[in-house]
């Protein structure tokens, strides 16, 4: 039986908080095949996200004392996981918990696959506006580009992958653009990413805090960074062989 660690990044989201702790436990919990671990990582929260969460039996919270941020939030939380698989989700209510049995899947059955995506271009989503949808669509074809990789999603934080991909690279994104440092580990590791269609829905209360204007331009300069590392990681690997 294989622990899962569902690290769930939140700050100020006292309103969605409970239901997605709630679904973790219905969906999760009275698994047969695997056990899970349930960590809220908060940092900022100015509201009650953090008492309301410590109320939930079984759900590990952590408090990102560091920089502010999604990204180092996470790191948080992957550090302090100790299933072999990790699986990060939102606290808003959009991602759906009863998919993460099938996220996980591909990781458990198939030692190539480090990592699995939610994608909402092949299960839809109820939060894309034009700028959204469009920014997203551009972003994920930029990643095609720069790293020659067939995706249709790669900026949800709707994902599963291994462990090792936390645990031998450094991480120095902040913010939401650690989607990106992720996928490039995985593939400098010789990874293959597969994807599943998974709805987003809208977000069930509270305010999003991603802005595309602020955020779609470091998730661009982060696919152009970490690609050529990539590269060069790959030209490396070429010359020792
Ligand atoms: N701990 C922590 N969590 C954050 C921070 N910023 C955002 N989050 C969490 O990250 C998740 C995604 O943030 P959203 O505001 O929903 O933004 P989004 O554009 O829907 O994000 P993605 O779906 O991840 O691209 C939510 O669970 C937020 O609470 C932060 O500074 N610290
Ligand atoms: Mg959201």
């Amino acid at each position: 039986m294989k622990l899962i660690s569902v690290v769930i990044p939140a700050r100020n989201e006292e309103e969605t908080i409970n239901k997605v702790l709630s679904d973790c436990k219905k969906y999760l919990k009275n698994d047969k095949n695997h056990s899970y671990e349930i960590i809220v990582v908060d940092d900022g929260s100015t509201d009650k996200t953090n008492q309301i969460a410590k109320k939930v039996n079984g759900v590990k919270v952590i408090k990102n004392t560091g920089v502010h941020g999604k990204g180092s939030a996470l790191v948080k939380g992957f550090s302090s996981a100790k299933g072999d698989i990790i699986v990060m989700l939102d606290a808003d209510y959009s991602h759906k918990i009863e998919d993460v049995k099938k996220l996980v899947e591909p990781l458990i059955k198939n030692k190539n696959c480090g990592m699995v995506i939610g994608s909402r271009m092949l299960g839809g989503s109820d939060e894309y506006n034009i700028v959204r949808g469009f920014g997203n669509y551009f972003l994920t074809g930029c990643f095609r580009l720069f790293f020659w990789i067939k995706l249709t999603d790669a900026l949800n934080g709707f994902k599963a992958f291994k462990k090792d991909i936390f645990l031998e690279n450094k991480y120095k994104s902040k913010t939401f653009e650690i989607e990106v440092e992720l996928i490039s580990n995985a593939l400098k590791m010789g990874y293959k990413i597969s994807e599943i269609p998974s709805h987003e829905r809208k977000r069930a209360g509270g305010e999003m805090k991603s802005f595309a204007l602020i955020h779609g331009p470091k998730f661009l300069m982060k696919i152009i960074e970490e690609s050529i590392r990539y590269r060069f990681k790959k030209i490396s690997d070429k010359v020792k062989k």
